[in-house]
Formats: structure tokens, C-alpha cells, sequence
């Protein structure tokens, strides 16, 4: 059953792999960045307060993001496994991940292997500053301009970074190389996953 957190800077193709991996596993693609952008869309309570963030190029909330991936995780087709797109984007969030497994596996009766979660692997996608910006003005979605997409890269450095080495020195990471066609990145995920201890064969 695979059970994946897609890492990597804006732009760097976390929603394109995360779509054609959860299509080739079988499993769900939860994707924080389009619930978000669908909140923002039906102007719910949710997506009227996390608009500004997106459109300063800010995280949203943690307190937001919690509940919000918590409704989703609890939805009967994650049951099959997932591929977390987006999430965790900072500490705090990465410590959610290990509460809302070590939670259900409790649930499920489930003795936990060690480290407070289940099997889940950390991939992580890897370009320069240079190739992500030149996508993403390409892309031309409402939060891709020049100022926002700098002030995302910053966020990135200082919030998302950090998970690198705290996924890391759990043995979870595998780090890939992202400035490639979109066929060879799918390939080089597959074969991380595939011969991972993490992914529950
Ligand atoms: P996201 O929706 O996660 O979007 P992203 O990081 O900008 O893009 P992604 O990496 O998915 O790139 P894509 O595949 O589209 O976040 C948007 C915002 O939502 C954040 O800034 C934040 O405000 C908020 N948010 C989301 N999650 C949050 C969380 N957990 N906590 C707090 N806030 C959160 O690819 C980009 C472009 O490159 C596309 O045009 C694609 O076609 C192209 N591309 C992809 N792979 C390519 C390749 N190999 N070669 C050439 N082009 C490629």
C-alpha cells in the first residue's frame, strides 16, 4: 500500500507526479493546494480566509491546513493508501503527520513500528530557483507572478526546508532529481518507491 509525501519547492511538479503516481498505485491524491483552491473558488469560510495567504505567496494556517487534511484523510478512499501533495509544508505540520497516524492506527488496533508512525515514505523533488520560476510564469496561475512566486520560494526555504533533514534522519527521504521531463521524473519516483522498506509491499 503506498503512503507518500510529495516535498519540493513550488513549481517543481509535486501536483503533475502526485496525479500520475496516485493513477498508477491505485491510491488518493490529496492535494492541499487544490482544496485550497477550490475553497477559494465556492468562496466557503475556509477558502475566503486562506485567499490572502495564497495570494501574498504565505503558507495558510496550520490551524486551517489541520482540520482541513484531517476531513480528508477521513474519507473512505484514502483507505487504500495516499499521496500527500503539498502536505507537510513546515514543522508543525510534519508533526500532524505522525499524530493522525499514530491516531489511526489506533483505531484500526494496530501496534505502532517504532517511531510513532506507519509505513510512509518522503520524496523529495529537487531543482534550482532558476528552472521553477521560468515554470511557473509559464504556468500563469493567480498566485504565479513575479513577486509572489519570489516570496514562495522564500517560505519554502525557511518553513519547508527544514522537513529535508527531519525526514532525513528518519531514513524516509529519497531525494530526486526534478529538472527533467515529466516521463523520466515519474520513472526515477517509481523505482524510489518501489524499492523502498517504507512502502508496505
Ligand atoms: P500548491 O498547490 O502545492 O502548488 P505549487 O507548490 O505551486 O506547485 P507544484 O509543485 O504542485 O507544481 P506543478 O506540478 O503544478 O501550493 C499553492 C499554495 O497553496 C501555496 O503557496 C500555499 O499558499 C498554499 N498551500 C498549499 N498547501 C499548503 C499547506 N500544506 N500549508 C499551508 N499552505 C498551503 O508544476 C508547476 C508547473 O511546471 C506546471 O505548469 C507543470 O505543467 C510544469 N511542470 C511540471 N513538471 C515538469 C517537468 N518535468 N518539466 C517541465 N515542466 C514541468
Amino acid at each position: 500500500m503506498v503512503k507518500l509525501l510529495i516535498l519540493g519547492p513550488p513549481g517543481a511538479g509535486k501536483g503533475t507526479q502526485a496525479a500520475r503516481l496516485a493513477g498508477f498505485y491505485n491510491v488518493a491524491h490529496v492535494s492541499t493546494g487544490e482544496i485550497l483552491r477550490s475553497n477559494v473558488a465556492r468562496q466557503t469560510p475556509l477558502g475566503i480566509q486562506a485567499k490572502e495567504y495564497m495570494n501574498r505567496g504565505d503558507l495558510v494556517p496550520d490551524s486551517l491546513i489541520r482540520n482541513m487534511i484531517e476531513d480528508r484523510l477521513a474519507q473512505p478512499d484514502t483507505k487504500i493508501g495516499w499521496i500527500l501533495d503539498g502536505f507537510p509544508r513546515n514543522i508543525n505540520q510534519a508533526s500532524f503527520v505522525d499524530e493522525l497516524l499514530s491516531k489511526k492506527m489506533v483505531l484500526k488496533g494496530e501496534s505502532d513500528p517504532g517511531d510513532g508512525a506507519s509505513r510512509f515514505l518522503a520524496v523529495n523533488l529537487v531543482l534550482s530557483d532558476e528552472v521553477l520560476v521560468k515554470r511557473l510564469l509559464a504556468r500563469g496561475r493567480a498566485d504565479d507572478n513575479e513577486e509572489t512566486i519570489r516570496r514562495r520560494l522564500q517560505v519554502h526555504n525557511q518553513e519547508t526546508e527544514p522537513l529535508i533533514e527531519f525526514y532525513r534522519s528518519r531514513d524516509r527521504l529519497v531525494s530526486v532529481e526534478g529538472d527533467r521531463s515529466v516521463d523520466a521524473v515519474t520513472q526515477a519516483l517509481k523505482e524510489a518507491i518501489d524499492s523502498s522498506y517504507y512502502v508496505e509491499k
